[in-house]
């Protein structure tokens, strides 16, 4: 996969929208330049079932009519019967070889880790992308481990771990250069695009963003 993609990662499910309709909230985000989208139905008044099987696939039917990829969270039947673009997995979700054997070879599979040795291990395992956090407190996510920073990133890229990497965890405008800095091709982001009081807006910030980081590292690069 391309990394530009994974410049403004969209992760969201029905709790995380303060209240809105998350449709509304997809399509909004992706007019203000989200690349990516996952789909995380989790936490408590989360969809299960039917319910989560029909928010799923019109969250995806939204997706495919701007081409931005649709990828499910742990939930490999779901992504089977809805067709998605993959997968993401946490380090206690199925195993990387349970989830490739059971998905399309082309399906993406997506990767959390919080340590070098996690990342080397997806990154063996055959993982398209991996998602690194916390880099910031949140309260999103309510099992996170010990928040991270963006030194973590630093050190799986001088591992010399070059898979393509998403930051999550706690951010906001502020810190993303932060996390670009240290290595990462792009954001992921839950409530400060969910919960955003113009969630266009919000998505238009992040986009901006990551867009001036990618202008100057190209200048830099031809310039030296
Ligand atoms: N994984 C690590 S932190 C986190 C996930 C899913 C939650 C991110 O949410 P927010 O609101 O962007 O901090
Ligand atoms: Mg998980």
């Amino acid at each position: 996969m391309k990394r530009e993609c994974l410049n403004v990662y969209f992760v969201m499910g029905s709790v995380d929208c303060a209240g809105r309709d998350p449709k509304d909230v997809l399509q909004e985000a992706i007019y203000g330049g989200i690349t990516f989208f996952q789909f995380r139905e989790k936490g408590l008044g989360a969809k299960v079932g039917v319910e989560k099987k029909e928010l799923a696939l019109k969250l995806k039917e939204i997706c495919e009519s701007h081409a931005i990829p649709f990828i499910v969270n742990d939930d490999i039947d779901l992504a089977l019967e809805v067709e998605a673009d993959g997968v993401h997995i946490g380090q206690e979700d199925a195993s990387f070889s349970e989830v490739e054997e059971r998905l399309a070879p082309e399906m993406i599979i997506g990767v959390s880790c919080h340590t070098v040795e996690e990342a080397r291990a997806a990154v063996n395992d055959g993982a398209d992308y991996i998602g690194v956090g916390p880099m910031y407190f949140t309260t999103t996510k309510k099992d996170i481990k010990e928040v991270k920073g963006p030194q973590v990133i630093i050190q799986i890229r001088d591992a010399g771990l070059t898979v393509p990497l998403v930051g999550i965890g706690g951010i906001s405008v502020e810190n993303t250069a932060a996390v670009l800095e240290a290595g990462a091709d792009g954001v992921a982001v839950i409530s400060a695009i969910s919960k955003a009081e113009s969630v266009f807006e919000a998505a238009k910030e992040f986009s901006r963003c990551v867009g001036e980081k990618a202008l100057f590292t190209t200048l830099s690069k031809n310039n030296h």
